[in-house]
């Protein structure tokens, strides 16, 4: 029995970044699983067995892997004779690369777009925690934050210049078929869309395109998330 453990916010809104990370990675090599939620106050008591303190975790029979990147390497090396991820170590080279700007880069300048929007959909027994810890985070009230957020547009936007380049020549990251560094990316897009009503790109960019492609993957698996069609 495989179990991933995700996070989940209220009315059970599934929004993490790095748990779309391992959700789509499952949908890709075909894998069923359970998807276990947890509030970010049962994170601990749900997945400490793996001697992990956040989500995604996934469970595969005796083992237990935690962190998203650790997942993919693990159903890559796991499930070799269903469809890859990485295709090959060149390709599993590059997507360390993604991971690290998305993780570095990317998640930084959305984070102070969408943050106080996040927080509209965390569980009420959660939101206490989550504003203390994010407005300590970000130095500031989620209030100003709001207020700031067109300043912190134009830093969104020089993030995301190197993808707009590239979906202008290609369908995916990893070329015609979408990879795991596609994933890695659509995660924080996917955190975005499942929270804030806030419009991070234009119809008209070549990066919206390429989200309409990564919804529509899996028979619509993340468009079917509740979220903002924005
Ligand atoms: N490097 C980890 C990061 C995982 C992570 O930060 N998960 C968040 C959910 S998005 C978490 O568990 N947060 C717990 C908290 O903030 O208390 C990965 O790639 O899986």
């Amino acid at each position: 029995m495989r179990v991933l453990y995700e996070l989940a916010g209220a009315e059970d809104r599934r929004f993490s970044p790095f748990c779309w990370r391992a959700r789509m990675a499952l949908a890709h090599k075909g894998l069923e699983a359970k998807f276990e939620p947890c509030g970010f106050g049962e994170i601990k008591a749900k997945v400490g067995f793996s001697g992990h303190d956040r989500v995604p975790v996934l469970q595969d029979g005796a083992r237990a892997i935690p962190d998203s990147w650790a997942i993919a390497r693990y159903l890559e090396d796991s499930y070799p004779d269903r469809p890859s991820l990485f295709g090959g170590t060149a390709g599993m080279g590059l997507a360390r690369f993604v991971n690290d700007w998305t993780d570095r880069t990317v998640h930084p300048a959305l984070a102070r777009l969408v943050t106080p929007d996040v927080y509209d959909h965390v569980s009420p027994e959660d939101r206490d925690y989550f504003k203390k810890s994010r407005e300590t985070r970000f130095a500031m009230s989620f209030e100003q934050m709001r207020s700031e957020r067109p300043k912190h547009v134009p830093n969104w936007m020089t993030a995301l210049a190197p993808l707009k380049a590239t979906f202008e020549k290609q369908q995916f990251l990893t070329g015609e078929i979408a990879g795991y560094a596609d994933y890695i990316l659509f995660g924080a897009f996917q955190w975005a869309r499942c929270t804030s009503p806030f419009q991070l790109l234009d119809p008209d960019d070549p990066i919206y395109a390429w989200r309409e492609r990564m919804l529509n993957l899996f028979d619509g698996l993340a468009r079917k998330a509740d979220g903002y069609p924005v």
